[in-house]
């Protein structure tokens, strides 16, 4: 009698001591961080097609003339940096959308040509490529033929007297375009002057979240040199001894919701500057540089991603890629 009392007390105790360890087993071999936990659409690792053939990488052989990565450890982008073959092979099967804005307003319709043509020979070839053109002349868009997964759209919208003014509002209006159509069909948008023509590739390597183009004139100088904007007063304020690089305002790309951001915040401080009688000295490229001091860029483009035709290419820059044309200003701007 007494030994039966013990075996129902010891059933129980056995019987929770299994569950325990049954529990135990199953939290040890499954994984820590249950699956609705881990939001899916954020994957950060790089898938190759299994068996691509392309050249060993070296951590000890490199460009050595150059840097290639920022303080915060975001890659600048040079020749000799990446393997065009194996990015490629990245990005092409994750079928990505790539949205570009181009302004050309008034008589910088005149430019628009060479853009578009030079652009499908370079920009992004072989990926899905949607260029939207921002012009007050859509009846002057030229056609060009676009490959399959290319398409062009014309966006009207008004002229202005000043060029100041037409240069900045394209933040605003990049914003709209995000808001309105892009968040339907592109992962990516880069947008870009349009005085300027392609000249060699510019692909998958510069994609990233905040993508931001070292400006060609100022990357040898200190940064005391820079043409930030210095008026305190201004949103697009930064102080002597402050500043990384200097930006340039003619490209700059990422991620729709990095660049969206970046767009509402440039556009929104140029608007609260203008109230109280500020122009920054380089209107939305100063609010650009100002931004980009506080949010990183997580991919930097060396300056073969936006050279001056007028300038003589460095030793370093091994291939120009992008470059801005050479132009009269007082034939084509609305005012000087
Ligand atoms: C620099 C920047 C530019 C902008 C500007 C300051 C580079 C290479 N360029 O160039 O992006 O930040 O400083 O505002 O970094 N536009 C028209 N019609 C006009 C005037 C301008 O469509 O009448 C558009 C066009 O897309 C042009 C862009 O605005 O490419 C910038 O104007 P810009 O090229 O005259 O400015 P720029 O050379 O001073």
């Amino acid at each position: 009698m007494q030994m039966y009392a013990m075996n129902s007390k010891a059933v129980p105790a056995i019987l929770l001591t299994l569950l325990l360890m049954v529990v135990l087993y199953y939290y040890l071999t499954q994984s820590r961080v249950p699956t609705y936990v881990i939001p899916t659409g954020y994957v950060f690792h790089l898938e190759t097609p299994d068996h691509l053939q392309y050249s060993q990488p070296s951590i000890v052989k490199g460009r050595t003339d150059v840097v290639a990565v920022t303080p915060w450890l975001a890659p600048i982008v040079w020749e000799g940096t990446f393997n065009p073959v194996l990015l490629d092979s990245i990005y092409k099967q994750k079928k990505i959308s790539i949205a570009v804005t181009v302004f050309a307003v008034g008589k910088y319709i005149m430019f628009l040509k060479n853009f578009l043509e030079t652009a499908e020979q370079h920009f992004f070839v072989g990926f899905n490529v949607h260029v939207y053109v921002f012009t007050d002349r859509p009846k002057e868009v030229p056609k060009v033929n676009m490959a399959v997964g290319r398409q062009l759209t014309v966006r009207s919208v008004p002229s202005s007297k000043r060029w100041q003014e037409i240069s900045a509002r394209r933040m605003e209006l990049i914003q709209k375009l995000i808001e309105e159509q892009l968040r339907k069909n592109s992962d990516y948008i880069f947008c870009l002057d349009v005085d300027s023509k392609f000249h060699d590739r510019w692909g998958a390597e510069s994609l990233g979240g905040l993508v931001a183009v070292i400006h060609p004139g100022y990357y040898l100088d200190d940064r005391g040199k820079f043409p930030y904007e210095r008026q305190s007063a201004s949103k697009a304020y930064v102080a002597h001894g402050e500043g990384d690089f200097y930006y340039c305002g003619g490209a700059f790309g990422g991620i729709l919701e990095e660049v969206y951001l970046l767009a509402n915040t440039c556009r929104s401080n140029f608007e609260e500057d203008a109230k109280n009688g500020i122009e920054a000295a380089w209107q939305e490229e100063s609010h650009l540089n100002r931004y980009m001091w506080i949010n990183k860029p997580s991919k930097v483009l060396s300056p073969e991603y936006l050279w001056q035709d007028f300038k003589p290419r460095n030793p370093e820059v091994k291939t120009v890629r992008f470059s801005g044309v050479i132009k009269n200003y007082a034939d084509i701007r609305p005012n000087v």
